[in-house]
């Protein structure tokens, strides 16, 4: 079965998106995501003049060959934008081969290891009063598990907070990023406020996630996770940045609040450490920023070995394309932890149709053969990609800052 086009369509239909569609001989069409925020067109470059050309005139059935063929052949290993790349056509693949055998991927992945996958919403707020109520907002629509993030009193720009006209949090426009603010000690004694203020008012049975976004330092990781350990955290998620792994050592020493890293990692290789030694209790890595479906499988299992759970990044700048893939990789993992669940601001609902489905705190891949995602090139095609930054932080006194 030979591919006879590979193509890459950049669009904006609500935040920017990369997908790659795969054409066979016999007409069978399959779509991979291939978003790196912020950094959309390097991996379309990659994949429109090196990676679609080595595609067109391959079996479409061997996807581990193909996936050997671009990872070994690029002689240049790993990296977020090769990785990335190679995930989309992987993610394609299997689209593909699941379309040809009429079943979700799901199903060639071993069937069915839970009835739903556990997702995790974010609720957020400018006071504790806005994010309480963000909070009830989540449980009423049914989540079983929130991660808060509040505005940290005296800092500009604090992460993940929603803002209130609907749009994108993270990225802007323009041709700067945007300079955020943090300062360690504003947020020391403000994060246990923030959980103790949630447990008072909704108690212990519901699940409370919180991500630290790589800006402390592995001392400072360490006191807040035992501040936070009587509010029982679900997970702290990247209290460090994580290139450095022997630091969670030291955060091991000083806490048992669980731990989960890895939204930025793209390759085994770089949670190897972490995982042998035990080090973190989930594993952040997602389907189209670590190698796709092949690879993230070949993590997971890696993990399963130390008792390390998975809980794949499922922001709103991977597309539904990510967000599906992701979702039978789950689904059918021995090792599930939980789930990312940003959603997809409109018109991304224009461009991309989904059989997924989340209801009750919990996600279903759906049963639609492939991936269970269709993209609407001519939808796509109204919406031109828009050049956007990720923001930058700075300390208070200038010094640039882990974002
Ligand atoms: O593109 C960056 C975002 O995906 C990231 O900031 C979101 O940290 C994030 C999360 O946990 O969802
Ligand atoms: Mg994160």
């Amino acid at each position: 079965m030979k591919i006879t086009d590979a193509r890459v369509v950049v669009s904006c239909p609500g935040r920017n998106y990369v997908t790659l569609v795969i054409e066979t001989e016999d007409g069978v069409t399959g779509v991979g995501d291939a978003t790196l925020n912020g950094r959309e067109l390097a991996v379309a470059s990659y994949l429109e003049d090196h990676l679609c050309p080595l595609l067109k005139g391959r079996d479409a059935r061997r996807i581990e060959d193909t996936w050997q063929y671009l990872y070994k052949g690029a002689y240049w290993r790993r990296g977020p934008v090769t990785m990335t790349a190679i995930a989309a056509v992987d993610v394609a693949l299997w689209d593909i081969k699941g379309k040809v055998a009429g079943m979700p991927v799901y199903q060639l992945l071993g069937g069915a290891a839970r009835e739903g996958v556990m997702v995790y919403g974010h609720a957020s707020g400018d006071t504790l009063d806005e994010l309480s109520s963000d909070f009830q907002a989540h449980l009423d629509q049914g989540y079983k598990a929130v991660r808060i993030q509040a505005s940290v009193p005296g800092l500009d720009h604090t992460y993940g907070i929603a803002p209130s006209d609907g749009s994108v949090y993270e990225p802007a426009g323009g041709s700067r990023p945007q300079e955020d603010r943090w300062e360690t000690t504003a947020y020391i004694d403000f994060a246990p406020e923030m959980f103790a203020r949630i447990r008072k008012e909704f108690g212990y049975g519901v699940h409370v996630l919180h991500d630290l976004h790589h800006r402390l330092t592995p001392i400072e990781a360490g006191r807040i996770g035992r501040a936070l350990e009587p509010y029982r955290p679900f997970w702290i998620e990247d209290p460090t940045p994580a290139e450095d792994q022997s630091a969670f050592r030291l955060i091991r020493q000083h806490t048992t609040t669980p731990i989960a890293v890895g939204e930025v990692f793209n390759s085994i290789w770089d949670c190897q450490q972490l995982i042998t030694e035990r080090l973190i209790d989930y594993i952040r890595a997602s389907v189209s920023h670590a190698g796709g479906i092949t690879h993230l499988r070949r993590i997971f299992s890696l993990a399963d070995l130390y008792g390390v759970r998975s809980g794949s990044h499922g922001a709103g700048d991977l597309s539904p394309a990510s967000f599906a893939a992701a979702l039978h990789v789950d689904l059918s993992i021995p090792n599930l932890g939980i789930q990312e669940y940003m959603g997809h601001r409109s018109p991304a609902e224009e461009v991309f149709t989904s059989s997924y489905s989340v209801e009750d705190g919990h996600a279903h891949p759906g049963d639609a053969p492939g991936i269970g995602v269709e993209f609407d090139e001519e939808a796509a095609a109204r919406f031109p990609y828009e050049p956007r930054y990720l923001p930058i932080n700075r300390r208070l006194d200038g010094t640039v800052h882990d974002w």
